[in-house]
């Protein structure tokens, strides 16, 4: 009796053993490197923000991938050159989309007219070095492997040469996706951008060919940091798009060398992150962290239309030293979910009132209208250093391919009504100072039109301007004549 209840208890233990092994199978995998490939493909490859068609439910196959080394001189930001080495001829390189089964067959091409030797490291490859012994190709040579995609996960390649800091400091580094079994779900757009740091011989801005700074690099003091490998990649024209309603799916690698992205979409709120480009799915994510070699799939649904920017939240990078970009998204206003400026008023502490702001002449408040010059720009030089000199700065200078300068600026100085509804209506696009581009956002100032009449009379008569006069009822004129 003892026994059998002994044996029934066995048989129990071994069918749960049996069970639970089974059912995290199904988690996982199944064993991919027994996945059957079926027949051949080239792979379509494609360079920054763009990614190639999804792979979908596609059978595995061998896919031909032939990737070519360029050294090539590229613009870091205006006026500023810097020899890239790219795979494909783009920073981050071409965009390699595959699924899990695959057997990638490789081929590298070193460009004849380079100057390096190279290679490839693609984190998405079981075998030593990721491919980089394989492929160290000389230029005027190319060279072969294949491998099998044994993983699903958004992968970084990078150069592996020495130095291979240099190499990945000077742009070699990409992404490779693996997609799982039956694909990833379906998204509206899909797009690829990658973040890099640069060093270089000159301080940020300076111009002319930027040499590499190998003391700088190893120091991790960079001077640009930057997403699809230059300032303003995408800004402005360049800008990714998308409509009321859809759904966002960003590929984001960091190519580092040397800083971990904190990467962020200000005004959106991630719906999705495969954390690390790998299968853990986290849900409402503010911000990101992505390692330099390490990668992230974050996904969103676009409810409202405007500018969203995209940032690394380590926030200097993003205003100082390139790191942002723009999400443009186009479609109705939905007034329930933002509602935009409802109403506003000038915040009195002391009283504890609000009051509606003065949008018309009718509406008087005590504001004293026969101030002097010399008070007007007292005033005015009270507001801008609350307002203003955090982009301008407190001497008007601007900071470089960032905020445009008001000191000694044609821009200003040439056309008043135009800087009055700059400050009344903020600004976004490029304009052109001092024979500088700068195309950045300038946000709405919330100022009363006395208050502008005040600024703008302090900057035009500071600095070198043309000592314009500017009065509340130029103000008004502008605000009335849109
Ligand atoms: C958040 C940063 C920011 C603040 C605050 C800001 N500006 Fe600007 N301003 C900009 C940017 C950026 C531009 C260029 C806009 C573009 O690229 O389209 C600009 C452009 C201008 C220009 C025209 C270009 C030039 O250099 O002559 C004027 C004039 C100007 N701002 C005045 C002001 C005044 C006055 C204030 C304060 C009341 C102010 N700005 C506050 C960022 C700012
Ligand atoms: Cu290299």
């Amino acid at each position: 009796m003892k026994k059998i209840v002994g044996q029934i208890g066995l048989t129990v233990i071994a069918l749960l053993l049996f069970l639970s092994c089974n059912s995290s199978k199904k988690e996982k995998n199944i064993d991919s490197s027994k996945i059957q490939v079926q027949g051949t493909m080239e792979a379509d490859l494609t360079s920054p923000p763009m990614v190639p068609a999804p792979v979908g439910n596609r059978t595995a196959k061998k896919l031909i991938v032939n990737m070519e080394i360029l050294e090539q001189e590229g613009t870091m930001t205006d006026g500023v050159k810097y020899i890239y080495w790219t795979f494909g001829g783009s920073v981050p390189g071409s965009f390699i989309r595959t699924r899990v089964g695959d057997e990638v067959e490789f081929t590298l091409s070193n460009h004849p007219d380079n100057k390096l030797p190279h290679n490839i490291d693609l984190h998405a490859v079981t075998g030593p070095g990721g491919g980089a012994t394989s492929s160290f190709v000389a230029p005027g040579h190319n060279k072969t492997f294949s491998f099998k995609t044994l993983n699903p996960g958004l992968y970084v390649y990078h150069c592996a040469t020495a130095p291979v800091g240099m190499h990945i400091a000077n742009g070699m580094y990409g992404l490779i996706l693996v997609e799982p079994e039956g694909g990833l779900p379906k998204v509206d757009k899909e797009y690829y951008i990658m973040q890099g740091d640069f060093y270089t011989k000159g301080e940020n801005g300076e111009p002319g060919l930027q040499p590499f700074d190998m003391k700088k690099a190893v120091e991790e003091d960079a001077d640009y940091v930057v997403f699809n490998g230059k300032v303003g990649s995408l800004t402005g024209d360049n800008a990714i798009t998308a409509n009321v309603g859809e759904t966002v799916r960003l590929y984001v690698g960091n190519g580092g060398p040397n800083l971990t992205s904190s990467f962020h979409v200000i005004g959106e709120i991630f719906d999705n992150v495969h954390v690390e480009g790998g299968s853990l799915l986290n849900k409402n994510v503010q911000t990101t962290a992505i390692p330099p070699g390490g990668a992230a799939i974050v996904e969103f649904k676009v409810e409202v239309p405007g500018t969203f920017i995209i940032v690394d939240h380590a926030i200097f990078r993003a205003f100082n030293k390139g790191a942002l970009g723009m999400l443009k998204v186009t479609g109705e206003e939905n007034k329930q979910l933002y509602s935009g400026v409802k109403q506003e008023g000038i915040y009195q502490p002391e009283g504890g009132t609000i009051q509606t702001m003065p949008n018309n002449e009718t509406v008087k408040t005590e504001v004293n209208l026969n101030k002097s010059l010399a008070e007007k720009i007292a005033s005015g030089k009270q507001i801008f250093t609350k307002t203003c000199f955090a982009c301008h700065q407190a001497n008007g200078e601007g900071i470089a391919n960032v905020f445009p300068p008001l000191a000694k600026s044609d821009f200003l100085n040439a056309d008043v009504k135009r800087a009055i509804g700059f400050v009344l209506n903020g600004k976004t696009g490029e304009i052109t100072v001092n024979g500088k581009k700068y195309n950045n956002i300038m946000t709405k100032q919330v100022l009363t039109d006395d208050e502008i009449a005040d600024v703008l009379t302090y900057v035009y008569n500071s600095w070198g301007n043309n000592k314009t006069n500017v009065t509340p009822a130029m103000v008004s004129e502008v605000k009335n004549s849109k």
